[in-house]
């Protein structure tokens, strides 16, 4: 598979710079082109493909190094917010940094990958937490879909225009867990619903334990409760239910994948005093249609 999308990247540099020898450039997207096109030169171009289905399990690394922009884009495509300083390749996983006293962006990785557009994805990979990660409140981490505008962050989907299914670990006080964490037309609240769910339902995450994650995303159509939003995490279904994630059908596919980790909430006991690192592995983007 890589190997494939390497030579398709290939490809487009080729064709990128057939277009360059021209007086104007062939390709039409300008976020291909560097700002000036006067200077544009082998080392300017960057191409980052759109992928539908695409997989990476960091094993062609080497341990103990940064995992750069670069790297991400010939990984994932066109990524967009990734932070190598605080990613490193550790045995074949992807560990990222969370950083002490610091909350959203500033603590962690918030990117997101354009995906050729779809109306039904899966994704799966592999999440464990340090074993001296410190819980704090929570916060996002993992992979997940950002539907139409993406809303997220307190900007709840109400107007129809966007949803996104993230995943979330929550500390309530007395125990630990995953949940679901979707914006859509009808959450109920400002803030992304969690639909009650919990993994495991009793009980806490432990840290040094894998945890395999299973993501399903359907799209509705026009103002119908058609859409589907899945979680499965290590074969038990945690969430499985229908959605209205938009009321406007020009927004209504799934059109980036998005890797938000980090701390937050945003009062300071989501915050930790220690550096913590989540490891993710085996990831698979499927776009299903
Ligand atoms: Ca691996
Ligand atoms: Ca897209």
């Amino acid at each position: 598979m890589k190997d494939h999308l390497k030579s398709v990247r290939a490809g487009m540099i080729l064709l990128v710079l057939s277009a360059a020898a021209c007086s104007k450039p062939a390709v039409t997207d300008n976020e291909l082109l560097p700002a000036n096109e006067n200077t544009l030169s082998v080392t300017d171009i960057s191409i980052a493909a759109i992928n539908g289905s695409f997989s990476e399990n960091w094993d062609s690394y080497t341990h103990g190094t940064a995992y750069t922009q670069a790297q991400a884009e010939a990984d994932f495509g066109n990524i967009t917010g990734w932070n190598s300083s605080r990613s490193m390749i550790s045995n074949g996983n992807l560990r990222v940094t969370l950083l002490k006293d610091a909350l959203g962006g500033a603590s962690g990785i918030i990117a997101r990958t354009d995906i050729s557009d779809g109306s039904e994805y899966q994704v799966s990979f592999s999440i464990r937490f340090h074993s001296a990660f410190d819980w704090s409140r929570g916060g996002k981490l993992g992979f997940g879909f950002l539907i139409g505008d993406g809303n997220t962050g307190g900007d709840p989907g109400w107007d129809g225009n966007g949803g996104s299914m993230r995943l979330m670990w929550y500390n309530n006080g007395s125990r630990v867990y995953f949940h679901p964490y979707v914006y859509y037309r009808d959450q109920p609240g400002e803030f992304g619903d969690n639909f009650g769910k919990s993994y495991p339902a009793t009980g806490s995450l432990n840290r040094g334990q894998t945890y395999q994650v299973q993501m399903y995303v359907k799209s509705n159509t026009g103002t119908s409760t058609n859409g589907r939003a899945k979680l499965v995490i290590d074969g038990v279904t945690v969430l499985d239910t229908a959605i209205r994630w938009t009321t406007n059908d020009s927004k209504r596919l799934i059109r980036n994948l998005s890797f938000h980790t980090f701390r937050g909430g945003s009062q300071a006991h989501w915050q930790s005093t220690t550096d913590g690192y989540i490891y993710y592995d085996d990831l698979v983007v499927t776009k299903i249609q």
